[in-house]
């Protein structure tokens, strides 16, 4: 199979990837892409050389799969050379060589790039360097032309943020030489090549060997075509230095695992201090040290394990037709009929979906029965668009197609035409029964009716309803319009159709969708709420809570959980484990420390005090003096003598609380796969991806090792940490399989 194709066009040789979906290159493509430079070198019908793909995508840069072969260290300095001299080969081509991208220029396609003598892109092209959100370095020469192209600090930023930069910043920076405005990319490309053809200052043997002599002497040798003899922008060695040194500063403090970000500034480094040569060196043995680390692996791991939940098996292949507003055809089929979004309830959830629904392009009915909730909902949808207009991230355009996508009202008749309803009112059994019941009795009978319920049991919610297989649940994470993830609840009797369909409306809003079974919680607030009430436990037992939320911080977590309920209400933490603990009793009973703090309207920031303490418009935390009284009084009347509490202590009983519920709805079979419960952690709660999700990280410490760490704790600390069959089972066949192998 040929992943290159290549022609002859006008004195050119035309080198086209040709590898969907996204022509990631493998060393099969390295292979064919060095013949091809061997054959265009001695192709006497041509001048110069263009390497180029589709009019939409160049490439997604090297192909991940094959890091997940990488078993010594040995084999991934030999990947890390094969790219870097396939890429040397492009360079030292005797016959010019200019890449023709468009749509999306990633890692090692950039590298490829980078290595071409020229670089022609399309007005949309965006260029990146994302290794080091793979907790690697770029491998294929990136730390070492991506400076000498755009100077040292521009490059260190590209490479240590991993963010995208767009035709206009590339071609301010250099790292473009032309931005091709008309529809023919390959002409633009090629009228650029021609125009150096036959330059004897550029290609001639001589004139490569004198700017390798004014290369070596630091000298400016203008214009250049090699980028590894480019000194233009390395020109204040002083500079440079501050700018490493800034980047090093600015690492400070990163999860020690994390050692990619290090590892490039220091390859940036070894490049310019010594040569291009030990800089390519340097790469390679930092990406064998990536790769021997747990971080890189993990993060693979979920790249892969995300794309595959897009995959979600539920059963059917009926697809949901979407088509969006402004007539753009989409991923999920030409049916050529545009579903009517319905969200009721203008409340923080029912507006963050309203506008994640516009968001996506699509068309929504937003209904409240209090006609000046859904004009703030309206307002406040429209604020967040304007946001995005004046940060560059949206056109003005794009924001007036949104807002005309929106209708607000306050009568169930606005619904009535409504392929899909969403509920979105206030967790309440009650409430949400009548509201499903009322929008059950307006819709069509094959309009799907879902629920964004987080807790309630959809087997309640279903009770009354004329049409109970048309529900499922919509559980989206708060701010709705922001969180990636959206857990799709399936209960026993739900039409395969309509989970195929909520599954794949998920995904039209460019979410990731988890399947879970239905029970109370369901997945990320099973696991969350036990959590939560460990850490108030150990605030009880007389943990500081400052040391509470810095253990998770250092564990990864952008933030600490005593601080996270305080966002989220501690009122809410409360009501939502009434419905968990009634239905899974061995989570025990909520600490006294929550119902103290809720009786005194310590709820947290809404409140202006919680845990922590908040002065008015502000989120900075501040010491609480009435929680600590409100600590104090609990611990009298129940007789506890507060403690310190170990940082070690806090870290284990947060995370293997955690870790024993995500076992336990495995062998309830809630989730479908342990990467599905990975995944979910990692976008639905903020847990470390370094570390792979709760599942992945037990399995990395051991899975004897923590069924020891929960039994030891359940010993001393009662039921909540007992450890359920299946881990047990998993563990004994984990130690059967050291043995064996072994
Ligand atoms: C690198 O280049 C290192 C170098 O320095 C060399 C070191 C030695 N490889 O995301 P999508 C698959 S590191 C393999 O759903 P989208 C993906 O799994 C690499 N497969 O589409 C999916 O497969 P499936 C640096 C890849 O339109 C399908 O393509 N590059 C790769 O939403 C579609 O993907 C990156 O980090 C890959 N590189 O987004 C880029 N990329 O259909 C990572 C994609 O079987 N990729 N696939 O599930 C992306 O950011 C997005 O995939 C992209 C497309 C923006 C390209």
């Amino acid at each position: 199979m040929s992943r290159i194709d290549y022609s002859v066009s006008e004195g050119l040789s035309v080198l086209r990837l040709d590898d969907p979906p996204v022509n990631a290159l493998t060393l099969a493509t390295l292979e064919e892409l060095a013949a091809c430079l061997e054959r265009a070198a001695g192709d006497a019908d041509t001048d110069g050389i263009l390497i180029t793909a589709s009019s939409s995508h160049f490439s997604a840069g090297a192909d991940i799969a094959l890091f997940r072969d990488i078993k010594t260290s040995q084999d991934a300095v030999r990947i890390s050379r094969v790219f870097q001299e396939a890429f040397a080969a492009i360079e030292d081509s005797p016959k010019p060589v200019v890449a023709a991208v468009a749509g999306k220029v990633i890692g090692g396609a950039l590298e490829l790039a980078m290595a071409c003598h020229y670089r022609v892109c399309t007005p949309g092209t965006l260029l990146a360097m994302p290794e080091v959100k793979l907790a690697i370095n770029p491998g294929a020469g990136g730390t070492q032309r991506l400076p000498r192209l755009v100077g040292v600090e521009p490059a260190l930023k590209m490479l240590l943020g991993g963010g995208m930069v767009d035709a206009r910043q590339a071609m301010e920076m250099g790292l473009v030489d032309a931005v091709c405005e008309g529809d023919d990319l390959t002409a633009c490309a090629a009228d650029l090549l021609r125009s150096k053809i036959g330059d004897a200052t550029l290609f001639s043997p001589d004139a490569v060997h004198d700017q390798e002599r004014l290369s070596r002497e630091n000298r400016v040798a203008s214009p250049i075509s090699r980028t590894r003899l480019r000194v233009d922008k390395l020109a204040d060695p002083a500079a440079n230095e501050t700018a490493l040194d800034q980047a090093k500063r600015g690492l400070a403090g990163g999860p020690a695992e994390l050692i990619a970000p290090s590892l490039i500034v220091e390859a940036v480094r070894t490049g310019l201090n010594e040569s291009f040569e030990a800089g390519l060196r340097f790469e390679q043995t930092a990406f064998a040290q990536c790769m021997a680390g747990t971080a890189a692996r993990n993060r693979i791991y979920l790249f892969f394990a995300t794309r595959e939940m897009g995959r979600i098996n539920t059963g059917t292949d009926t697809e949901f037709p979407v088509t969006r507003v402004g007539g753009k055809k989409d991923l999920y089929g030409e049916f050529g009929v545009s579903p009517r979004i319905a969200v009721i309830g203008a409340g923080s959830m029912g507006t963050g979906i309203a506008q994640a629904v516009v968001m996506a392009g699509l068309p929504v009915v937003l209904i409240d029965k209090a006609p000046p909730a859904v004009a703030r909902s309206r307002e406040r949808i429209a604020a967040s668009l304007q946001k995005r207009v004046s940060q560059g991230r949206l056109s003005p355009q794009r924001l007036e197609a949104m807002m005309g996508g929106l209708t607000a009202a306050s009568d169930w008749e606005a619904i009535a035409q409504a392929d899909l309803v969403i509920e979105a009112v206030f967790e309440d059994v009650a409430v949400k029964q009548a509201v499903l019941r009322s929008a059950e009795a307006v819709v069509d009978p094959r309009a799907i009716l879902a629920t964004n319920t987080s807790t309630i049991s959809l087997d309640v919610l279903a009770e009354g309803l004329a049409r109970p297989e048309r529900l499922v649940g919509l559980h989206f994470f708060n701010p709705a319009h922001a969180m990636p993830l959206v857990e799709v609840i399936r209960r026993r009797g739900a039409a395969s159709e309509v989970v195929a369909a909520a599954t794949a409306f998920v995904k039209a809003l460019r979410k990731t969708p988890v399947l879970v079974g239905n029970r109370e919680g369901f997945f990320v607030n099973r696991l969350m709420i036990p959590y939560f009430k460990e850490a108030f436990w150990l605030l009880q037992e007389g943990a500081e809570a400052e040391a509470i939320d810095e253990a998770m911080c250092g564990f990864g977590f952008p933030m600490g959980p005593l601080t996270l309920i305080d966002m989220a209400g501690i009122d809410i933490l409360a009501d939502t484990d009434a419905v968990l603990s009634r239905a899974f009793p061995r989570h025990g009973p909520l600490p006294g420390a929550v119902a103290a703090l809720v009786e005194r309207g310590l709820v947290g920031q809404k409140a202006g005090a919680g845990v922590y303490r908040y002065e008015k418009g502000r989120h900075d935390r501040l010491d609480n003096p009435a929680c600590r009284e409100a600590l104090d009084q609990v611990r009298r009347r129940e007789g506890l003598a507060p403690r310190a509490v170990a940082a070690e202590e806090i870290l284990s009983r947060l995370v293997m609380r955690m870790a024993c519920e995500a076992f336990y709805v495995l062998d309830e079979g809630l989730v479908e796969r342990e990467s599905h419960a990975d995944v979910a952690m990692v976008l639905g709660t903020g847990f470390p991806d370094f570390r792979g999700g709760i599942v992945k990280y037990a399995r990395d410490l051991g899975l004897a090792n923590v069924l020891g760490q929960l039994e030891a704790l359940a010993g001393r600390l009662g039921e909540r940490f007992a450890p359920c069959e299946l881990l047990r089972e998993m563990a004994k066949n984990e130690r059967h399989a050291d043995v064996t192998t072994g």
